[in-house]
């Protein structure tokens, strides 16, 4: 055949050859001090943060994974639903976080049951003015959530005059990184109207893309290709047009979910999302945004 070899040009590599975001992979130490040295600028400051998102797109596993980097082993403080079972915690929870010397340090978390995709309008609504309540601080700790009914203002769990620690002072939009363009367009409009709330109340938000293992074989292979993955980077920029987050308000995280021990560079994927949201809600407690 007139030795016509078809050379065809190798596929092109899924991977970029340079990293578009800098990591400390090697020297997470320096940002774990950074984070458990951290100091609020008036005593008894806490910074409040809440996680909200969809059902299953991974807040507990990240309170859980967050809690694990700081103790050094694995801890599992909040209750992980799984793929069968809908056996999600119904409850607001505060998630603090304790020191090695019997203190609790100055940020917590919390979570709150997470948007079903396809829920009725009724319990969205509700959804939505309970996420408002919390995020001015109305909501106690220890709240049930009842899906049918906003908490109401003779509720025992309501706080009518809240302090300002109360407050939530960095909203992180959890997000499945494989699934959020299965995002049912009603659950993304009560999602905008939460985030909205927010502006209006100049709440820094970010948002962190969960189970980045499972985006693409490269990162499962070796989670130091987070920023390498083209793949992953054409994700974010999808999810930063459609939830309006600017990029480097997105944070890709791998959570602890099926492993028994830490890896260094799992954590320092988590330091890099942790780090930000602190200083962020920092910068909100004293009042830089308003
Ligand atoms: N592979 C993988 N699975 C995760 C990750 N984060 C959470 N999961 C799993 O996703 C499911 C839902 O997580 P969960 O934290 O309960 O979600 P929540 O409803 O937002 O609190 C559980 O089965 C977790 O083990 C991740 O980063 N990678
Ligand atoms: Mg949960």
């Amino acid at each position: 055949m007139g030795g016509s070899f078809s050379s065809r040009p190798p596929p092109p590599s899924p991977l970029l050859s340079a990293p578009w975001r800098r990591i400390n992979w090697s020297d997470n130490h320096s940002t774990l001090q950074y984070v458990k040295a951290y100091q609020p600028e008036t005593e008894d400051q806490v910074i409040r943060i809440l996680l909200h998102g969809l059902v299953g797109s991974g807040k507990s596993s990240f309170i859980n994974s967050v809690e694990s980097v700081l103790r050094n082993r694995m801890c599992i403080p909040a209750l992980v639903g799984n793929a069968t079972q809908d056996c999600f915690t119904r409850e607001y929870k505060t998630y603090t976080f304790k020191t090695g010397n019997q203190g609790t340090f100055p940020f917590v978390i919390n979570d709150i049951i997470g948007l079903k995709n396809n829920c009725s309008r009724g319990n969205r609504n509700n959804h939505v003015k309970d996420v408002k309540r919390v995020m001015k601080g109305h909501v106690k700790d220890g709240y049930i959530v009842n899906p049918n009914a906003k908490i109401s203002k003779d509720d025992r769990f309501y706080k009518p005059t809240p302090s300002a620690n109360d407050k939530v002072h960095v909203l992180v939009f959890v997000i499945d990184a494989n699934k959020w363009s299965l995002m049912n367009e009603k659950a993304l409009e009560a999602l905008d109207d939460i985030r909205d709330e927010a502006k209006l109340l100049d709440i820094p938000q970010v948002a962190i893309l969960t189970k980045i293992d499972e985006v693409c074989p490269e990162i499962q292979k070796d989670i130091k290709n987070v920023y390498k993955s083209k793949e992953l980077k054409e994700k974010m920029e999808k999810v930063s047009g459609a939830v309006g987050v600017p990029m480097n308000c997105i944070f890709p995280v791998k959570n602890y979910s099926k492993e028994l021990d830490l890896d260094s560079d799992t954590d320092a994927l988590i330091l890099s999302a942790l780090k930000p949201i602190l200083d962020f809600g920092n910068d909100h407690l004293n009042k830089r945004y308003a």
